[in-house]
């Protein structure tokens, strides 16, 4: 019998850097035994439309059980799990083939959000036990992130058997100008390692508050 999948992405560099430490991260841990599963990592690249071509090709190919979708998100200082996607592309700079979408739906006519099916709770608090810096949001933009994200979650809608959402990590220490938050790479590398682990072994998050009033 073969190992069941974990899928891991991240994007190629986009906005004009030369790195994305989502990328090198879901490279990392491609191949990586998880309990009984092994993970896939692969890139996707920072394009609408084509971005959700390339997660969908994937989710035919491995059938994953779980799937992290990373990305890369200047000025955030911690491993910062997603709780919800948007079914909006807002793009404040073009995505690496131009386009510039705004206010235009991810997928016309479905639900104005989606929640992410991972255990995020669950996610954090162990990270946070582990000393590794982590955080829930809220929000994960209206740019490719969060258009792969909302996508993933819709494409996998009606599949419990598979649970998905996004992380966003911080920028890369040779990626970092004038004071700007980051992460070295191994910090993060096993950060996720964690989260996967936990999510696989935690069929049900636990109802703790990360809650904000902000
Ligand atoms: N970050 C961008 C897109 C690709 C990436 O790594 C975002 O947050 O939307």
């Amino acid at each position: 019998m073969t190992a069941p999948c974990i899928l891991v992405t991240g994007f190629e560099p986009f906005g004009g850097e030369v790195e994305n430490p989502s990328a090198q991260v879901a490279l990392a841990l491609d191949g990586r035994r998880i309990g009984p599963a092994v993970a896939v990592g692969a890139v996707l690249p920072c394009v609408f439309g084509a971005a959700n071509d390339a997660m969908a090709a994937l989710l035919a190919a491995h059938r994953p059980r779980l799937v992290l979708a990373l990305g890369q998100a200047a000025g955030r200082s911690a491993l910062s799990l997603e709780r919800v996607a948007l079914n909006v592309d807002d793009a404040r700079i073009p995505d690496n083939a131009g386009a510039q979408p705004v206010d235009l739906p991810v997928v016309p006519g479905a639900a104005a959000a989606r929640f992410t099916t991972l255990p995020v709770k669950a996610m954090v608090a162990a990270l946070r036990d582990a000393g590794c810096p982590v955080e829930l949001s809220n929000s994960a933009g209206t740019f490719v992130c969060n258009h792969v994200f909302y996508g993933l979650q819709h494409a996998l809608r009606r599949r419990p058997s598979a649970r998905s959402g996004f992380m966003h990590l911080p920028l890369l220490p040779s990626q970092a100008r004038r004071g700007e938050p980051s992460l070295p790479l191994a910090t993060m590398v096993e950060g996720v390692a964690l989260a996967l682990d936990v999510a696989w072994n935690t069929p049900v998050d636990r109802a703790v508050t990360e809650g904000r009033l902000d």
